[in-house]
């Protein structure tokens, strides 16, 4: 076992899950044998049940459209399952896959497998599935040169110099990979873009990779530089109020979608962090936006335009930018458009509040962008299961209008009935062997593909999925294992970032701890800016007497954040500036309070070394070794994180330790000389 097969292992099953498999899924009887969806189901079946599992037109296994007559004998109603969805149904000594399509039985195919090798029980099926988001991406941060932005396994795994001549293998088992947990699509390149992505040499390799997914539903996207125009068309300018540009962005499309007729359409990053934007020529947001949707909507393309955005000017509060350049945008993007917001107002950090657009721009289609990559969770040594992380901002509560109004339903376009919807996930595959740089970094390229189709499936069910087939069904692994996971976001926030902190990492790579970061070409890349600890006291005042960033939220929103007893012991720091000797309601000051998390994330982490060390013997040696060997680095840099940050703090409070916590064994000049060179970071 080196990982590379995912959780798609299909190991023989035994015992009753074998039996069950065995009598329901021994042979598939399909009119369509040459699909995917069968050959799919063969390959994973033959591995479960130790034997080929032939397609043919007998067997207890019936796999069909509506456009099969043994399907339609059955009188399902496929009627509103969409292009995507399927059913799943015992009848009789049967089991039934139906969908309207090929994307729908092969998503169907894929649930089938995983009840099969997660020992479900395969007599007394009755399962409906449509997805609640229409466009389910990935999004590559992958540089033209291999370089993969925020990458940590390895280089990106697009082979850019053999392309479009040599398909590496690994292009198939990716959207296999993908298309198993309902990943529909695929933006191939990093948002910090190069325009010569969308020269005629590398669009006939985006085609060629286009073509090996497309069997799997899954869709290319690329992203967008915003002067492309100047920069590979010979134009002067990228005015988005040109018609000339507008001319070129419009040729340019039809030539993609000449080579590659079910191009997704573009992803943009503009006028953030040195990217080429619309603001460079006086114009807005929408009317960048607006232009590419205009080139891409004959051909049923999409934009999706980010809002991370933040100005070089550097405001009193970063987290209230986003929101205050593209609220009073609403209404007035394209039909085409989704504006694509990071889950929280400030960048991935280990724990944010739900970003304030989410509710506030009703007339827009908004989507959510998470960061499957751990860039600011520990890189793909620690371990952070992340689905907790996305449940939390996909569960809050708007309030807009009214309670209710989670920010999944926004995401989802249900609440204001948007036909069109999408998420994206910060992609973390690279050419590892083991694809994420880590076996339990898996779970999170399955979690995000999980909770984009569903976003109603609780973390621990996902969990469970993702144990049972990567490792074991067995109770004996599985419940040790979904115990290291399921605490294990909250365990890094604690060592980290607790109470709310942000920001604190080590400058340009964000690998370890450096709350002493200051000065640099912008105040809003340094740790001080986001801790603002005094002597008095720590913490970023964001309520109503400070930088009012609460107001962004409805109302009940902002009145919970604007008080220290109603906001979450979680985000404290995040609203507000508290002295270091003020109670909380956990009966700690703030201080005692600081380190008393910093050891329960410690602890945590001592917590997942046992549980897995018990496990010595039930998981395949090479993977134990893994999982062993980065436990050990992170339980050393959670130490490190919680010495360096408590010797730093100490120099700014001048406060004594709380009874029981060891002093850091070192000064904190010692942590501040610690450097990196050879962290992977932004690659610029
Ligand atoms: C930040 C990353 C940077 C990305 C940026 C983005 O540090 O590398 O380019 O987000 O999302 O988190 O555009």
């Amino acid at each position: 076992e080196d990982g590379y097969d995912l959780w798609l292992r299909f190991r023989p099953l035994t015992g009753t899950a074998l039996a069950g498999a065995e009598a329901r899924l021994s042979a598939i009887a399909t009119t369509a044998p040459e699909g995917l969806a069968a050959a799919e189901l063969s390959r994973g079946l033959s591995g479960l049940l130790g034997r080929a599992v032939p397609i043919g037109t007998e067997g207890p296994l019936l796999v069909g459209t509506g456009d099969d007559p043994a399907i339609r004998a059955l009188r399902l109603d496929l009627s509103d399952l969409g292009p995507d969805g399927y059913v799943i149904r015992t009848i009789g000594p049967r089991t039934v896959l139906a969908a309207q399509g090929g994307t729908g039985l092969l998503y169907g195919a894929y649930h089938l497998l995983r009840l099969a090798q997660t020992g479900a029980r395969l007599d007394t099926l009755n399962i409906r599935e449509v997805p609640r988001i229409e466009r389910r991406i990935l999004n590559h941060w992958d540089n033209l040169d291999r370089y993969v932005e925020r990458g940590y396994a390895g280089q990106s795994i697009w082979d850019w110099h053999r392309l479009p001549d040599w398909h590496d293998p690994r292009y198939e088992d990716y959207a296999r990979a993908n298309a198993s947990i309902g990943i529909n699509g695929t933006v191939l390149n990093n948002v910090n873009a190069n325009a010569t992505i969308l020269t005629a040499p590398y669009l006939d390799k985006v085609a060629a990779l286009a073509d090996i997914f497309r069997p799997y539903g899954i869709r290319v996207y690329l992203t967008a530089r915003f002067s492309a125009p100047k920069e590979i068309g010979g134009l002067p300018h990228a005015d988005p109020l040109d018609p000339a540009v507008a001319a070129w962005w419009g040729a340019k499309v039809a030539e993609i979608y000449a080579r590659i007729p079910d191009f997704g359409g573009f992803l943009v990053k503009a006028n953030s962090e040195g990217q080429p934007g619309p603001q460079d020529y006086g114009r807005t947001h929408a009317d960048g936006a607006n232009m590419l949707a205009d080139a891409l909507a004959p051909h049923g393309g999409i934009v999706m335009w980010r809002a991370f955005v933040y100005s070089d000017e550097v405001p009193d509060d970063r987290a209230k930018q986003a929101y205050a350049e593209f609220v009073p945008l609403d209404g007035s993007f394209r039909d085409n458009v989704l504006v694509q917001v990071k889950n929280g107002p400030i960048d991935f950090q280990p724990r944010e509040p739900f970003h304030p657009l989410f509710g506030a721009m009703p007339k827009t289609k908004l989507m959510m962008e998470f960061q499957i990559t751990k860039e600011y969770l520990g890189f793909a040594t620690h371990l952070a299961y992340l689905a907790p992380m996305y449940k939390e901002a996909l569960d809050a509560d708007t309030f807009r209008p009214a309670r209710g109004s989670t920010v999944a339903r926004v995401a989802d376009g249900s609440l204001d009935g948007h036909g069109l919807s999408a998420m994206a996930g910060v992609a973390n595959i690279g050419s590892d062997r083991n694809w994420s740089g880590s076996t339990f970094d898996q779970a999170n390229w399955y979690a995000y593909g999980r909770l984009a189709w569903n976003h109603g499936l609780s973390s621990e069910a996902i969990a469970r999925e993702w144990i049972a087939a990567s490792f074991s069904p067995d109770p004996a692994v599985l419940e040790p294992v979904l115990a290291m996971m399921l605490p294990s976001h909250q365990a890094v926030v604690d060592y980290m970032t607790p109470l709310g902190l942000h920001h604190l990492m080590g400058r340009g790579h964000h690998y370890g701890p450096g709350p002493w970061v200051d000065g640099g070409p912008r105040a809003d890349w340094t740790s001080v800016y986001f801790h603002r600890a005094t002597k008095d006291g720590i913490g970023f005042d964001r309520t109503r007497r400070g930088s009012d960033a609460v107001s962004q939220y409805a109302g009940p929103v902002a009145d919970r954040f604007d008080k220290v007893e109603t906001t979450p012991p979680d985000l404290l720091l995040w609203f507000h500036h508290l002295r270091w000797d003020r109670k909380l309601s956990t009966g700690r000051t703030v201080w005692a309070e600081l380190l008393h998390r910093y050891g329960r994330g410690i602890a945590a982490v001592d917590d997942m070394i046992t549980r897995w060390q018990g496990l010595e013997g039930r998981i395949d040696a090479a993977r134990f070794k893994e999982v062993s060997t980065f436990l050990a680095i992170q339980r050393q840099e959670a130490q490190w994180w919680r010495d360096a940050s408590v010797a730093y703090w100490q120099s700014i409070n001048g406060l004594p330790l709380p009874p029981g916590e060891a002093p850091p064994p070192y000064p904190l000049s010692h942590y501040q000389s610690l450097s990196f060179p050879f962290a992977p970071g932004d690659g610029r």
